[in-house]
């Protein structure tokens, strides 16, 4: 976010969409391209992974997630008229501090983040609290596939096929007191990993911490994902947990978690403390409020060039408003930003 943006174009191009953007049809998907015997499978189960989506880089997926995902409840949510990012974009155009602060050192250095074992901790106002194995951790949930927008502070834009469960069913696993009031999510710190812990850039106090009124954290948009384009999460993404609040500029989905915590208070987080007068805690897309350095009014929707820059205009709550507006019908969101 410590970065200097192209002046932002007025010229709103209507997007190219290639097809091979799109989501293959269901209809075009064989139990063939899936490489599974889809005859030992129902029809509708049959080639729902990587294959949907063009140009998918096979990973390496633990077998709790390969069990679930023929469940999948796929397009659970999506968007209309907008094309999917090209997994390659998505996954070479991040920010993951903890591996650098350039867009591609994620992709470059986040190989040596070992997601196996994982485990999350739950802890503060909750009846069960506990230390889970993921894998363990993730077994009451169905997954759903969730196409969402994903708007960085930056002004620029994706479209991502995310997989995961909503928070709200987490929650009535772990059962919050009557004191919870927010809830509290932190990143892995291994500075041994990271190689962003280790260097000088000392701007963040490890580890990143996100956190949201346990009112949104109970809305329907707002899921824990685990994997995208049909696989497992890449680790430049946030493997092999994160959080993805898609009404919110994207420095709210947390990546990479270790820990969440039930909590009374309001959480501080990362990009508050390093500038509370840039980032605040709620952080809602809002195209009538500028970030003091640049225009929130517009976007650059990936993939972006110099002479096909994509733009387009921001849409309050990244057009989620009638999801989520009523979370904030007694808050200025001109204070609250
Ligand atoms: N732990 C951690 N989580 C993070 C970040 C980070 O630097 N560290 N960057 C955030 C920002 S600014 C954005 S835009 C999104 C990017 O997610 P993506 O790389 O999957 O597109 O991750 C968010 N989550
Ligand atoms: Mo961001």
């Amino acid at each position: 976010m410590l970065i200097k943006l192209p002046k932002a174009s007025d010229c709103h191009e209507s997007d190219v969409t290639p097809e091979s953007f799109y989501l293959f049809r269901r209809s075009l998907l064989g139990g063939a391209l899936a490489g599974i015997a889809a005859s030992s499978l129902p029809r509708w189960a049959s080639a729902n992974d990587a294959s949907r989506y063009a140009d998918v880089e096979a990973g390496k997926a633990p077998s709790w997630f390969t069990g679930k995902l023929p469940d999948t409840k796929w397009q659970a949510v999506t968007v209309t008229g907008e094309a999917i990012t090209p997994f390659k974009d998505a996954t070479h155009y991040n920010n993951f501090y903890e591996f650098g602060t350039g867009k591609g050192d994620p992709a470059t250095n986040a190989g040596s983040l070992q997601t196996e074992p994982w485990s999350v901790v739950i802890d503060g106002e909750v009846a069960k609290p506990g230390r889970y194995a993921l894998e363990d951790f993730m077994k009451p949930y169905q997954l759903e596939e969730r196409i969402y927008r994903l708007r960085c502070v930056e002004a620029w834009s994706m479209v991502i096929p995310w997989i995961g469960f909503p928070i709200s069913s987490l929650l009535k696993q772990v059962e919050p007191t009557s004191k919870a009031k927010y809830i509290r999510f932190e990143t892995l710190q291994d500075p041994k990993s990271m190689p962003g812990q280790r260097s000088s850039f000392g701007l963040i106090d490890w580890p990143y911490v996100e956190g949201l009124r346990l009112d949104e954290a109970m809305n329907p948009l707002a899921i824990l994902a685990v994997g995208m384009y049909g696989r497992e999460l890449p680790n430049q993404n946030g493997a092999p947990l994160r959080l993805v609040v898609p009404w919110k500029y994207g420095f709210k989905s947390v990546k990479s978690i270790v820990r969440i915590s039930l909590v009374s208070e309001q959480p501080k987080t990362t990009w508050q403390s390093i500038a509370a007068d840039e980032y605040g805690f709620y952080a809602n897309v809002n195209p009538t409020v500028d970030h003091p350095r640049w225009t929130q009014a517009r976007e650059r929707r990936l993939p972006s060039g110099l002479f096909s820059p994509n733009v387009r205009e921001t849409q309050m709550f990244n057009g989620y408003s009638d999801e989520v507006a009523s979370l904030y019908t007694n808050l200025d969101l001109r204070k609250n930003y």
